[in-house]
């Protein structure tokens, strides 16, 4: 599978605003299929390990409290160039900046609140999974 999953998250956000079903509509209308999925509330903790990589950054105290005050929904997606194509279905980081129709520009609120995660590399993306899932857990 190595190269062609990505790893998401549906964040805090775009739960509470009820955009589960058309974010996933979004990843289908995108040519992605799910191999993993689960609906969980991160503890503090478990945000804060997922992010470890932004622990130097001034916004990772705000992103870890973010990430772990409400129900996210986790995947590992399948497609030919993964990483890639999701992060343009999802658009750029702030939604100010992100392309019109793209999942960030339609759903999110803010630059910390943006509906969604999306790997940024083959790499990370493997990482990511494993965060999450276990092999059994992958379809
Ligand atoms: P990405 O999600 O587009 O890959 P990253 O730079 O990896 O963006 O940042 C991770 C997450 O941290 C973002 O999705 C967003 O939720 C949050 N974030 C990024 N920059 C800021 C900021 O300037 N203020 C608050 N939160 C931010
Ligand atoms: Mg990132």
């Amino acid at each position: 599978m190595s190269g062609k999953i990505t790893f998401t998250m549906i964040k805090p956000d775009g739960v509470e605003a009820n955009n589960i079903g058309p974010i996933l509509a979004k990843i289908n209308e995108g040519g992605f299929r799910i191999v993993a999925m689960k609906y969980m509330r991160l503890t503090p903790e478990q945000a804060g390990a997922f992010y470890e990589v932004h622990k130097e950054r001034p916004f990772y105290g705000e992103l870890v409290a973010y990430m772990s005050s409400g129900p996210i929904v986790a995947a590992v997606l399948t497609k030919e160039n993964a990483v890639a194509d999701y992060r343009t279905l999802i658009g750029a980081t702030d939604p100010t900046k992100a392309a019109p129709g793209t999942i960030r520009q339609l759903f999110a609120k803010s630059i910390a609140a943006n509906a969604v995660h999306g790997s940024d590399s083959d790499e990370n993306a493997n990482i990511e999974a494993d965060f999450f899932f276990s092999k059994l857990e992958r379809y």
